[in-house]
């Protein structure tokens, strides 16, 4: 299941959007997300921020997330997100818009994203 889901207001569309949440198997099986799709973005992916030992950070894909059984895994500002490449449209506060992630064994789990404004830090706002 999926808790907590929420998103940036972008600028415009030629920059990515952001979204967030957390993601909790409350299955008896551990499950892998492989994918996103969203009407909102042609490529959307799941990143990383990583800082190195000179304290500057990078973003790059992580592939896939493995989650075991009654285990949880958090999306949020400073480590994994949800970057939605090539905007369709902008991301306007407010607003919500369907996310659906993609596992392993075929099963999808489509998510309404509410959008919270540009500087939001939080589920809360
Ligand atoms: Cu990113």
């Amino acid at each position: 299941m999926i808790e907590d889901a929420w998103a940036r207001a972008s600028i415009g569309t030629n920059r990515p959007g952001v979204a967030y949440m957390t993601l909790r198997n409350t299955g008896t099986d551990p499950v892998t997300l492989v994918g996103l799709e969203t009407p909102l973005a042609m490529m959307p992916d799941i990143h990383e921020t990583t800082t190195d030992s000179n304290g500057v950070s990078s973003m790059g894909p992580v592939g896939e997330i493995n989650i075991s059984p009654g285990e949880s895994v958090s999306l949020e500002p400073g480590g994994m997100h949800a970057m939605l490449m090539r905007l369709q449209a902008k991301m306007i506060e407010g607003e919500t818009f369907q996310l659906t992630l993609n596992f392993a064994d075929g099963g999808t789990l489509t998510v309404d994203v509410p959008i919270f404004g540009i500087a939001a830090l939080g589920p809360e706002g």
